[in-house]
């Protein structure tokens, strides 16, 4: 990696007490706008050409401010709250910008005006598609296999799940990202072993020690112990954002037990804020961005044979000069088909099948799988545009369906659910794969309950699914307001996607639909559109809808902007508890401009009401379906919300005190 040239000999960067970078130069203490201005053309340079120097350089100003230069692919600012308490007369923002006007004191406590320019590639959605991996699976699963009689272990670990103590329910799900790192490894020669927290104790629920969440799952102690002393790496796949807090406690306790072991993260969340991560948890070693199979056999491979691992696409770290070290993004797999299936056999999927543990609705057995990776849309509230970017593969239509097989041979599955971003992109993929599942006479139930688009979705398509034996079907369409479609980005027609969804209800489709209120820009007439249409969805026999409230998730479009504006003003406790709204009615956190929470709290649970009062009482046969059900011996859920219903009883039944009382968190 190339360093700043011009600007590198000019700006030094060292090593604060406080761990923050500080630099300081003679140039830069001579004069703000020669070195500022030299710093801000070497970045902008050095990022446009991709030598960018990945170190955050802060430069002193002779007016006794500091000017905080990020090249772009740096993922931004770091540690600004210590620099901020060094020198409290410069206001930073906490993640990094392009360049942005900032009002700032100077000595003599005037206000004025200061360019601070900050960049971060990792925390600006990608406008384009990723990289490709010119490289193939099987070639680099003999370049990067285990040494002979390799002894060093690989621990793959899927915390407890961190749930919101009001919330009414979360659904809980078999991990299928580290059951690919596993398959990857364990191809590979690796001794591999999943630590699945949720799984391998889905019934004990813990109270967190700050009080906010319940902890499913195994506990922190008994994480602990599940680690081996052969453990040489151990990955942690930290998912959700909001899930931050108490994943950080986590890996700290993990790093005061075993002081050598290497830690690396990867997932949605390390990706959306990488260098924010390292330093926000410098107990964690290295960090793997994006896609994950292929990024972390070579980082392991290059760990176990002490190899340099600065070249690996994908990994960051922080050097010993304290500077963020990142190869970007990992390269995207071109053949996915040839990545070995998830590794349920180091899962423990059976617990999942006793209480219907499951993300859509629960027919006893059912198993996640992965038809397509990424997304090509760029909805400006999503993280896909930075984890995935817009390069959208699809696996080969017989290979889903070999997994399929497999997964009913060996696991006796009786329902798939894909997990995709967005499933049905291709009309011609969708119907080749529910000519193969005839074709092979594959009689299973297959659910979409991630969401999908609408697009491809026409009469032809939702009858084909629906005789291949799709039994759910979530749309998303977010906004049921057309200038709020427009604002997010969702490039969706609502006329197109109401005759799409009348057509799958008229085939005999259970559908469900997604919507969130509450985006930065929205007006209460548009929320109160998107009720509206919600209600008339529930009109024409839509099951099941979600209304959440907007939260702004690192890696996305919206959450720049709002950091940029300073409605996100920092990436503290406060604002990662702000995230936990989507099961729990009662988080008023909100960042809509025009409307207050006060306002969209009550919105939100109004329209969820009305929509299922409307939902069951039009159609009555579901309220008899319903009791039926219940006197079953085994409930089985109809729809969603019944679904959730159910969770929610087990949950309750769960920590009820007395049966199995919450405990505190260690
Ligand atoms: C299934 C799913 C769920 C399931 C649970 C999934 C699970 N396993 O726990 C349920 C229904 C519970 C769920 C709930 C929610 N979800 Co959800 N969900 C998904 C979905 C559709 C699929 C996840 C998945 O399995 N991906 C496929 C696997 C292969 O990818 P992966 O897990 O990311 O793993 C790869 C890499 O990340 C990496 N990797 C992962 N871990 C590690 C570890 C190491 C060491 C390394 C090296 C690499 C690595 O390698 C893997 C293989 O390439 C994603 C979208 C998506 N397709 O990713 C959203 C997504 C994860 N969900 C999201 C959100 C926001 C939510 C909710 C808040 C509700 C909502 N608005 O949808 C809740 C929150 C729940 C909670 N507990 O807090 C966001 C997360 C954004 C964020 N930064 O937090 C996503 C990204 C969707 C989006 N684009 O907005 N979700
Ligand atoms: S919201 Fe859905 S369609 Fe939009 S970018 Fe994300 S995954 Fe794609």
């Amino acid at each position: 990696m190339a360093l700043v040239t011009a600007a590198a000999t000019m700006i030094l960067v060292e090593e604060c007490k406080c761990g923050s970078m500080k630099g300081g130069s003679a140039g830069a203490r001579a004069g703000r706008s020669r070195d500022f201005e030299t710093a801000q053309r070497a970045a902008r340079r050095d990022g446009a050409n991709g030598t960018a120097d990945h170190r955050v350089r802060v430069a002193e100003l002779p007016n006794g401010f500091r000017h905080v230069i990020a090249p772009p692919g740096t993922g931004g600012l770091p540690d600004v709250s210590r620099l901020h308490a060094e020198r409290s007369s410069v206001t930073m923002t906490p993640l990094g910008m392009s360049a942005r006007e900032i009002p700032v004191k100077n000595g003599k406590g005037k206000v004025v005006t200061e360019t601070l320019l900050m960049a971060g590639s990792a925390i600006r959605p990608m406008r384009t598609a990723q990289q490709p991996d010119a490289r193939s699976v099987v070639a680099l699963l003999e370049r990067f296999a285990a040494p002979v009689g390799c002894a060093a272990k690989v621990q793959i670990l899927r915390p407890f799940a961190v749930i919101s103590r009001k919330s009414y329910s979360a659904p809980i799900t078999l991990p299928i990202g580290p059951a690919y790192l596993a398959a990857t490894l364990e191809k590979a020669g690796y001794p591999v072993e999943i630590i699945d927290a949720i799984g391998e104790n889905i019934y004990q629920i813990v109270r967190s020690q700050c009080g906010h969440y319940n902890l499913q799952g195994l506990c922190t102690d008994e994480i602990v112990a599940r680690i081996t002393p052969q453990t040489r790496v151990l990955g942690i796949s930290i998912m959700f954002s909001q899930e931050w807090l108490e994943h950080r406690s986590l890996i700290r306790a993990i790093r005061r037990a075993f002081p050598d072991l290497i830690i690396v993260v990867g997932g949605e969340h390390p990706t959306a804020l990488p260098e924010y991560v390292l330093r926000d948890c410098p107990e964690i070693d290295y960090l793997v961005a994006g896609e994950g199979e292929l990024t972390f056999l070579e980082l392991v491979h290059g760990l176990i044979h002490g190899r340099e691992i600065r070249d690996v696409p994908g990994v960051c770290f922080i050097d010993e000069a304290g500077g963020f070290v990142t190869t970007g993004l990992s390269r995207r797999i071109m053949d996915i088909d040839n990545l070995p299936a998830p590794a349920w056999h180091r899962c423990n999927v059976e617990n999942y099948f006793i209480d219907n543990w499951t993300m859509g609705i629960a027919m006893g057995r059912n198993m996640p799988i992965i038809a397509t990776r990424g997304c090509p849309y760029q909805c400006t509230f999503c993280s896909n545009p930075t984890m995935w970017t817009t390069r959208y593969k699809m696996r080969d239509v017989s290979e889903v369906v070999n997994e399929i097989e497999f997964l009913i041979n060996h696991y006796n599955a009786n329902s798939i659910e894909f997990f995709d971003l967005t499933a049905i992109v291709k009309k011609e993929w969708i119907l080749s794969f529910c000519k193969e599942l005839k074709r092979r006479h594959v009689d299973i139930a297959w659910q979409l309950p991630s969401g999908t688009r609408s697009e491809a979705l026409d009469r032809e398509t939702l009858k084909a699914i629906c005789d291949a034996g799709c039994r759910f079907l979530v749309y998303a369409p977010e906004s049921g307001c057309e200038e709020t479609l427009a604002a997010i980005k969702k490039k969706i027609k609502l006329d197109h996607l109401t005759s799409s969804i009348r057509a799958a209800i008229s085939v005999g489709h259970t559908v469900k639909v997604n919507f969130i209120l509450g985006f930065p820009h929205e007006r209460f007439r548009q929320m109160i559109k998107t009720v509206a249409y919600a209600l008339k969805l529930a009109r024409l026999g839509v099951e099941d809808c979600n209304i959440s409230a907007f939260s702004p998730y690192p890696g996305s479009e919206l959450f720049r902007d709002l950091v940029a504006d300073g409605s996100v003003p920092a990436l503290n406790d406060a604002y990662f508890r702000s995230l936990v709204t989507q099961f729990d009615f009662t988080s008023s956190a909100a960042i809509c401009k025009h409307v207050p929470a006060g306002l969209l709290v009550p919105l939100r649970i109004i329209g969820q009401m009305l929509f299922y009062a409307l939902a069951y009482t039009l159609h009555p046969k579901r309220i008899v379906r319903l009791v039926k059900s219940t006197f079953k011996s085994r409930f089985q859920a109809n729809n969603l919300f019944e679904q959730r219903l159910y969770d929610f009883i087990v949950r309750f039944r769960t920590v009820r005190p007395g049966n199995r009382a919450i405990r505190s968190s260690n």
